[in-house]
């Protein structure tokens, strides 16, 4: 029987509410992501959205967006703290990326994680009409799938994680491992951003579970679970058009001209978030400075860092670490109406994270650990005119593909101020070389291209 109808269970759903001038409040779609990955498939009957809507309390009545019916999940402020700061957040996020941040495992953080994704589950096998695939996304979910299954074996599960998934070593570590590893068997395809985490999961099975394996498929309860690494991409063609815009080009120049029109602008853009290895880059940055490298107003370098998670200690850290650091190279290497680092902490929409991207000479993406790493590939996807420079993290999952950056290993200071000093001064006919390839393999793999491979995998049947 096809599968017609398409439920997507992920822990926020892709709105936002706004707050009008008037006082009045009104939901919006949320800009970006995998909203707009999934728009195009998001069609038909029965097809719907099951999240979190983004306060504590009772669930509200959401209006449907684009066609989609929106079913929200409510949760109370204790559920949120011990289930999306506590295990989501303190013990899962950190000790997936490589334990970067020591992980806490607290036993009323886990009880609230099986709270909460029992509670999604319920959702799901509420909302998704007969045959359905519901797909589910991410480190939140993890018990969702094999609780889905049992509520509704009639279903067809899919399950995308979104950031790494560690080696055995570092996953074992978990008190409750082996349930997660059953909640995820509850798919019927598990999906990875890179082969690595693929192969990681399938030892782990191996290994914790004693279950057979054979290549990517996993023999459980008499089915088969399905193993793959489908790297997440961005909307090229959106992006492209919108940099390509008038206005857009208008505001990038309005940014060289705001900071003076240095000879060389570089860009940080990230979630302020230990992961990314902001606080690396600043150091790289200050002794590129010292050693007298790299000079101001010549040379500047723009940090973007949206606060995330701000009750979670390990963001107050670092925030605090991050703006004292940049304090300091400011005093230190700073001019009058000069700062050497330009530091800033808003959101900002598409066209203005566009204009900054074509603004910017060299990109600069040095994430500890990363899935995927959406911003090196916007900032690809918009630089039509083959300008630009990218120094990129071997430690984000990106590397994999976009192999004509100016690769780096942001724990070697030396490493990655040679990088920076490489990208700031390299041949434009080398940087366009580089950036004309990036480009040429972004355009056959697109958003689309990453639901596409996904949702095929799962005989879902895409017209896209
Ligand atoms: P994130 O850790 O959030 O995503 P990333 O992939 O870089 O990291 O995505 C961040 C997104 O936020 C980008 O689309 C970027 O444009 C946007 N953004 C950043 N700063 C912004 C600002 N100041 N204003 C507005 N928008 C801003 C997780 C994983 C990643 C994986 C993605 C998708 O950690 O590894 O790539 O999911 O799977």
């Amino acid at each position: 029987m096809p599968h017609s109808a398409l439920v997507v269970v992920a822990n926020r759903l892709p709105i936002d509410e706004a707050v009008l001038e008037s006082g009045a409040r009104e939901w919006r779609r949320s800009p970006g992501g995998l909203v707009s990955a999934l728009r195009p498939i998001l069609q038909g009957d029965g097809t719907s959205w099951i999240g979190w809507a983004g306060s504590t309390g009772p669930a509200p009545d959401l209006p449907d967006i684009d066609g989609v019916a929106l079913r929200a999940v409510p949760q109370s402020q204790e559920e949120f703290e011990n289930y999306y700061e506590g295990f989501a957040n303190s013990t899962i996020w950190p000790l997936y990326h490589d334990a970067v941040e020591q992980p806490t495992f607290h036993r009323r953080w886990w009880e609230a994680y099986q709270r909460i994704n029992r509670r999604f589950a319920a959702a799901a096998a509420e909302a998704a009409p007969p045959g359905a695939l519901v797909w589910v996304q991410d480190y939140h979910l993890q018990l969702v799938p094999a609780m889905l299954r049992e509520l509704r074996p009639d279903l067809r599960i899919g399950f995308f994680m979104h950031i790494p998934f560690p080696p055995p070593e570092l996953f074992k570590q978990i008190p409750r491992r082996a349930d997660l590893l059953r909640g995820l068997l509850g798919a019927d395809l598990v999906g990875f951003q890179v082969p690595g985490g693929a192969r990681n999961f399938v030892r782990l099975i191996e290994r914790v579970l004693g279950l057979r394996t054979r290549h990517n498929e996993i023999e459980v309860d008499g089915r088969v679970v399905h193993v793959g690494a489908f790297p997440i991409s961005v909307d090229v063609g959106e992006l492209e058009e919108l940099a390509r815009s008038e206005e857009v080009r208008a505001q990038a120049a309005q940014i060289r001209a705001d900071l003076g029109n240095p000879d060389r602008i570089l860009l940080g853009v990230d979630r302020l978030d230990y992961t990314k290895g902001i606080e690396h880059r600043l150091k790289a940055y200050r002794e590129l400075l010292a050693d007298g490298r790299v000079k101001v107003p010549n040379t500047v370098l723009v940090q973007v860092a949206v606060p995330s998670r701000e009750r979670v200690e390990h963001y107050k850290a670092l925030r605090e670490k991050v703006e004292r650091e940049v304090g300091g190279i400011n005093g230190e290497y700073g001019r009058l109406g000069v700062p050497a680092v330009h530091y800033l902490n808003c959101s900002y929409n598409r066209a203005e994270l566009a204009a900054l991207y074509l603004a910017a000479d060299v990109m600069v993406v040095t994430p500890l650990r990363d899935g995927m790493n959406l911003v090196a590939k916007e900032y690809v996807a918009c630089r039509h005119d083959n300008g630009g420079a990218l120094v990129l993290s071997e430690f984000a999952g990106a590397a994999h593909e976009l192999k004509q950056a100016y690769l780096v290993n942001p724990h070697d200071l030396d490493d990655l101020k040679d990088s920076l000093v490489g990208a700031l001064e390299a041949d434009p006919s080398d940087t366009a070389r580089r950036m004309r390839a990036m480009r040429r393999y972004l355009r056959t793999h697109d958003v689309t291209a990453w639901a596409r491979a996904y949702l095929s995998a799962l005989e879902f049947p895409v017209g896209l």
